[in-house]
């Protein structure tokens, strides 16, 4: 395997990065084959510089400003899904997850215009179409690690167990995640076991304990980025989100996830229901 070569020697990097380098692949307007190999042998890919640092923190100061809205608004809902709301050192709130963000600024509606979003679908989920308004729609994260963060990290789990938590059958779902902000380990992030998006629905259900588990794998891969990357990962892949291993405002980590859908159209409007799963969410305390 062409990839598997010596890779950077940072001690705080798990054992898998230093025998597998992670491509810095770039992103022009479609996927070549070289891409779609990639992603279908280890589940997961990552496109460097996918928008400029500049285009990154124009979304990220978007976002803080929605965010200040919120919560001068108080909002602990919208479209019948929860907000995670935390508190600063300082006092100060903040909303650890932020679901229909791109109905909500459009600064992010028009980013997910880009044409690539649109190759991304038509090479690796064919049929699938932007669900702005469809389940969290455009979901912005913001990991902290801090007393008053409720979102600091995430245990093992695969995206495509939410198929079930909305009692359809899970489907390939793909994960699309765009940084906002730089992703070193040094505040946690997205690590992910390659290969397993190729797994039954049972091993799915039983391999790891879904959002229990926190503890790191063995063979776990960590997915570092800076902001403007877009990493794509299988809903079926296992993954979790570390948590920083800095406190305070070092630590904050904040990446959107695209909603890309099929099947049938069920639009979100601000009398939804909320989901069933967001309260099993709670029980979990996120
Ligand atoms: O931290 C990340 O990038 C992944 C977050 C995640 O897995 C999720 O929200 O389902
Ligand atoms: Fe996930």
């Amino acid at each position: 395997m062409s990839h598997v070569q010596t890779a950077a020697s940072d001690p705080s990097l798990p054992r898998a990065n230093r025998v597998i380098a992670i491509p810095d692949f770039r992103l022009e307007e479609r996927l070549t084959p070289e891409h779609v190999d990639f992603f279908e042998t280890y589940g997961f890919i990552r496109f460097r510089r996918f928008a400029t640092r500049d285009a990154a923190a124009a979304l990220y100061a978007a976002f803080n400003a929605l965010t200040a809205d919120l919560v001068a608004r108080d909002t602990s809902v919208i479209n019948g899904v929860p907000l995670i709301k935390g508190r600063r050192d300082d006092g100060t709130a903040f909303y650890g997850r932020v679901p229909f963000v791109s109905l909500q600024r459009e600064e992010f509606r028009s980013f997910l215009g880009d044409p690539r979003f649109q190759a991304i679908i038509d090479d690796l989920a064919p049929g699938s179409r932007i669900g702005h308004d469809e389940r969290d729609g455009l979901v912005v994260n913001c990991f902290r690690n801090h007393a008053g963060a409720k979102y600091k990290n995430l245990g093992w789990h695969t995206d495509s167990l939410r198929d079930l938590a909305y009692f359809e059958k899970p489907r390939r779902y793909l994960n699309v995640g765009f940084s906002l902000t730089d992703s070193p380990t040094r505040v946690g992030g997205l690590r992910l076991l390659p290969c397993t998006h190729n797994q039954s629905i049972a091993s799915m259900l039983t391999t790891k304990t879904h959002f229990f588990d926190m503890t790191p794998d063995p063979n776990e891969l960590a997915i570092t980025t800076e902001a403007g990357d877009l990493t794509l990962h299988d809903g079926r892949l296992w993954h979790r989100t570390a948590l920083a291993q800095v406190t305070g405002d070092a630590s904050e980590r904040c990446v959107m996830y695209l909603p890309i859908m099929d099947g049938p159209l069920k639009r979100k409007t601000a009398a939804s229901a909320t989901p069933a799963y967001f309260h099993l969410k709670k029980l979990l305390g996120y």
